[in-house]
């Protein structure tokens, strides 16, 4: 397969800085070796530069400005590397899937090919401009990308991603105002309760047979935080009670069974906060994962 590398130092969509260094710790984690050990062909594009942008300043909101430039550049370059191949984009916080989801589904409907799109988190992302009592907009995309009102500034959303295609994982931090939107809404989400109860792979294993059935392209956004702190320290918004390394693990590999993912966010790295790379190594691990490794072969891998 071929894979491009889109670095995306985004540091805008939240006070703590630092991740503006995920880029350069998934390379010196060794992403391209690991991702060409299993054959494929991988091209690094570097880091995209964010657009210059002037426009006033709004209350109760960080970064305005430069995170529309964010989403113009992302959006641009995620349609021009989708047009080459599978896409990686090495965040940054996770305000840069403000562009690369919304450049990923012009790429699709140009395709005339359906958006998916799955969401690993604590969070839900789902605030609007104006319910975000942060003013951090990294807790908006899923808002913005399913073409909710309240973004006035950014781009036109011309391929909102319809709500039943997205699918949340992980969660067990969302704010009042996220849980009374995503409850009116249809998208598919499911805290950490419900894979304590059920595992992982079953609600996995149903939105990715819905993917797969509809022929639809596939958008990862895997945020750091989806993994329990214990095993993932280096983060901002750290939440207990995540995700296990194996829990992850499964999930990736599953997402390559499928064979429909056509484009990877990971974010929210600040390798500042990290132990000895040792939070960027299992980013680079889980992407490994999600492009192959296995220890076995599957013959039948995804039916449960
Ligand atoms: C929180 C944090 N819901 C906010 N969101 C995060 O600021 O709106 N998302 N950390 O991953
Ligand atoms: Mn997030
Ligand atoms: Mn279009
Ligand atoms: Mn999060």
């Amino acid at each position: 397969q071929t894979i491009l590398l889109v670095g995306a130092p985004v540091d805008s969509g939240k006070a703590r800085q630092g991740c503006l260094m995920g880029p350069d710790a998934y390379r010196t984690a060794r992403l391209p070796g690991a991702l060409r050990d299993l054959g494929h062909d991988v091209t690094d594009l570097g880091n995209v530069a964010a657009d210059a942008v002037e426009i006033a300043p709004r209350d109760g909101l960080n970064n305005l400005a430069e995170t529309i430039g964010w989403t113009q550049a992302l959006s641009r370059a995620a349609q021009a590397a989708m047009a080459q191949g599978l896409p990686i984009f090495l965040g940054g916080d996770h305000s840069l899937s403000l562009g690369t989801v919304h450049g990923a589904a012009a790429q699709a409907a140009a395709q005339g090919r359906p958006q998916f799109v799955l969401w690993l988190d604590a969070h839900s992302d789902f605030h609007t401009c104006e319910t975000t009592t942060s003013g951090n907009l990294h807790g908006t995309p899923l808002a913005y990308l399913t073409g909710r009102m309240g973004f006035d500034g950014f781009p036109p959303v011309p391929h909102p991603v319809p709500e039943d295609q997205v699918c949340i994982i992980g969660l067990r931090s969302v704010d009042e105002p996220e849980r009374q939107m995503l409850e009116a809404s249809n998208i598919r989400r499911h805290d950490m309760r419900d894979i304590d109860e059920h595992g992982i792979a079953k609600p996995l294993d149903a939105f990715l047979d819905t993917v797969v059935g509809a022929g639809g392209a596939l958008h990862v956004s895997l945020d750091v935080d989806f993994l329990d702190p214990a095993v993932a320290p280096a983060v901002g918004t750290t939440v207990p009670g995540g995700a296990t390394v194996r829990e992850a693990h499964l999930v990736m590999e599953m997402i390559h069974d499928a064979g429909v993912m056509t484009s990877l966010d990971l974010v929210e790295l600040n390798p500042m906060l990290d132990e000895r790379g040792r939070t960027a190594q299992l980013m680079v691990d889980l992407a490994a994962s999600a492009l192959g490794r296995t220890v076995f072969d599957r013959p039948t891998p995804r039916i449960l």
